[in-house]
């Protein structure tokens, strides 16, 4: 069959992008060993019986256990919506006719404020430590393409959810992209960059950025948001060159710190508006505002987002904000008021709190005011329904949140990493700290000078604020230990320089001193670093593991370990991408039946029919299956 399908595959008739063939179609080369498919997926789904998940992070089983209800779109006439086929309205056409320039323009010629989702990336990363898989994003991708067909985007790619994937889910994050890419033809895909940084936590050479943003553009990824965790314009200035040398729409984005209003601090109107006049002549085709901890207030989103408006009349911006403290309503409102021409939701059931703003709150902000999205809320809230199953079937990646945290203003943390602490710190029972390490955090800030705080800078501050707080550092402490403090290795990086320059210059002699001599970088990194021999990196994975894609090389850039350790993982158990995630997190009933689409039309009906006792000898136990109709057994290490 594989064979087969090879040689009627268009792509290989027509004998055109030989060379991309394997990236373009992956899933006709994963057909080699399938036999052995169904073998390996019986290894993992065996372990997870007899040791329980090994999935990091993860507390107790799924709070959902039945079968997911899919939502249906009704027309306006009440009668049911016919999604045989993904929608094909979109602003996707816009782009793809008019190219990044003319989208521009059609979104400055749009009247309404759209909306951008993120239910398929930051609202996951805040909420559920981002471990939402592809199979859940997929599932709902058709009626998706429907009910935001006038969506701005999805955020669907990049930020955390790149490594997460191979990391913890054992999924391959281009893979992600490909199908959703296919399963959402008519929404542009937007992605977040960290600048220099790529999607790892500090500068790569040059050249695996460019090598990175290439390959993103051409599997799904249509405007890059690209910022530099200290607004540094060097770094900043590499992204930015990379996808408009690849050809994305580039939405060159300011990182928000702070209360603009307060006079006090640094991060001002003046500060803002000349780093977006650095990012403007740089050339960006969209201004983005990313308020990473939310805490911009809605007088000051009115100031800010109405001076860019004045300034720049021609250039859309896009604005991003957390709803941590309960505010981003009244932030969106203000931002649309003042001009903005699209803002970040996530579906209600995956919003609030770190998340973004619910999408159903902002469109009833927004009615009647001449400023709608454009996006039929009856349709929104079916999606809903979704999500809402999808977030108790994730509930042991849940952080525990119980409400808004105003506190936010102070200690600045941002959204994806406020949860994060908070599920470390009940992991290691330190629940009792959790408000000392809030303050330690703000001191922590102050202490390295007053940062940008988002990744990696951000885990510079928590990384700082956690050694204070285990250590039992005072701020006075820190300063005068620090020539004899054994600091947290982030925090040497970011003092070495590693993650760009800090506006106003690094706090002396705290920097002196805890570096003690080692070097002192004044200029990017990317500077020094010699350029990746990738194609020396693609020979050593073919070696390593029989193929390697372009895709590969670029994971492997980003992320060596994790990369090799993913490739590892799926020559053990296969491809696990397809497994329901009930069944991925937990094991099923003794006598459960459950179906797994190994690939189109192959599918496997599962059956858990017994666990054997365990092996003096060996350590070892039996686990039955029923894999159609047939009984399979496998041997496992129990480990408890
Ligand atoms: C990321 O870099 O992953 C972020 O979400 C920053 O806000
Ligand atoms: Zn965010």
């Amino acid at each position: 069959p594989f064979l087969g399908s090879l040689l009627t595959h268009p792509t290989f008739i027509e004998g055109t992008c030989w060379t991309t063939f394997i990236d373009d179609t992956p899933e006709l080369f994963a057909l080699v060993g399938s036999q052995n498919r169904a073998q390996k997926l019986l290894g993992y789904l065996g372990d997870v019986a007899v040791n329980g998940s090994s999935i990091k992070g993860q507390i107790g089983e799924p709070k959902f256990k039945g079968d997911i209800i899919m939502p249906e779109l009704k027309d306006d006439g009440g009668q049911i919506i016919d999604m045989s086929e993904p929608c094909a309205k979109g602003w996707k056409n816009v782009l793809d006719k008019e190219g990044p320039e003319g989208f521009a323009k059609a979104v400055r010629a749009n009247k309404g404020c759209l909306l951008m989702d993120t239910t398929w990336r930051d609202a996951h990363q805040s909420l559920l430590a981002t471990r939402v898989r592809t199979v859940d994003l997929l599932n709902i991708s058709r009626q998706t393409s429907y009910a935001y067909s006038n969506a701005w985007a999805l955020e669907c790619w990049g930020g955390a959810t790149f490594d997460v994937a191979m990391r913890f889910l054992y999924e391959d994050p281009w893979d992600r992209l490909r199908k959703m890419r296919r399963a959402v033809p008519n929404i542009p895909f937007q992605m977040l960059l960290r600048g220099a940084n790529g999607v790892a936590y500090k500068s790569l050479p040059d050249n695996a950025i460019k090598h990175f943003v290439i390959q993103a553009k051409r599997y799904g990824v249509d405007i890059f948001r690209i910022f530099d965790a200290l607004n540094d314009i060097d770094q900043l200035e590499v992204g930015i060159k990379a996808v408009q040398e690849a050809g994305g729409v580039v939405e060159g984005t300011v990182c928000i710190s702070g209360d603009m209003l307060n006079p006090q601090k640094k991060y001002n109107l003046e500060y803002y508006m000349d780093l977006i006049g650095k990012i403007v002549k740089i050339g960006t085709h969209i201004i983005g505002i990313k308020d990473m901890a939310g805490v911009l207030k809605p007088r000051a989103a009115t100031l800010l987002i109405g001076s860019i408006r004045k300034k720049y009349p021609d250039i859309p911006i896009h604005v991003h904000t957390h709803d941590s403290a309960g505010t981003g309503v009244a932030t969106y409102l203000a931002c649309a008021q003042a001009g903005a021409d699209a803002v970040d939701t996530a579906s209600d059931a995956m919003s609030g709190c770190t998340s973004q703003p619910s999408v159903g709150a902002l469109l009833a902000s927004l009615e009647g005011t001449g400023l709608e999205p454009g996006l039929n809320s009856a349709h929104i809230r079916a999606i809903d329904t979704y999500w809402a199953q999808l977030r108790l079937l994730y509930s042991p990646f849940e952080a525990g949140l119980t409400g808004p945290d105003p506190e936010v203003y102070e200690h600045e943390i941002p959204g994806g990493q406020l949860t994060n602490l908070i599920f470390q710190a009940s992991q290691l029972g330190l629940g009792t700290q959790w408000a000392e390490t809030k303050k330690a955090y703000e001191q922590a800030n102050d202490l390295l000078g007053d940062i940008v705080k988002v990744t990696p800078t951000s885990k510079v501050v928590g990384d700082l604020a956690q050694f204070m707080v285990s250590n039992k550092l005072s701020y006075d402490d820190v300063i005068n230990k620090a020539k004899e403090l054994d600091f947290p290795g982030s925090v040497l990086e970011f003092f070495e320089g590693l993650m760009g320059q800090p506006y106003g210059g690094f706090p002396e002699p705290l920097r002196s001193d805890a570096l003690r001599g080692r070097r002192k970088l004044d200029k990017r990194p990317g500077l020094s670093l010699e350029p990746m021999d990738l194609a020396k990196i693609k020979k050593e994975i073919n070696e390593k593991f029989g193929s390697a894609s372009e895709c590969d090389v670029a994971s492997y850039a980003m992320y060596p370990k994790v990369f090799e350790d993913y490739r590892k993982f799926v020559n053990k158990y296969g491809d696990l991408s397809v497994l329901p995630t009930r069944y991925f997190l937990a094991r099923p009933e003794i006598g459960e039946e459950f179906n797994v689409e190994l690939e189109k039309g192959k599918v496997l009906i599962l059956k858990l029919l017994a666990i054997g006792p365990l092996s003096e000898q060996t350590g070892q136990r039996e686990v039955f299956y029923e894999m159609n109709g047939e009984v399979r057994q496998v041997t496992i290490d129990d480990q408890n």
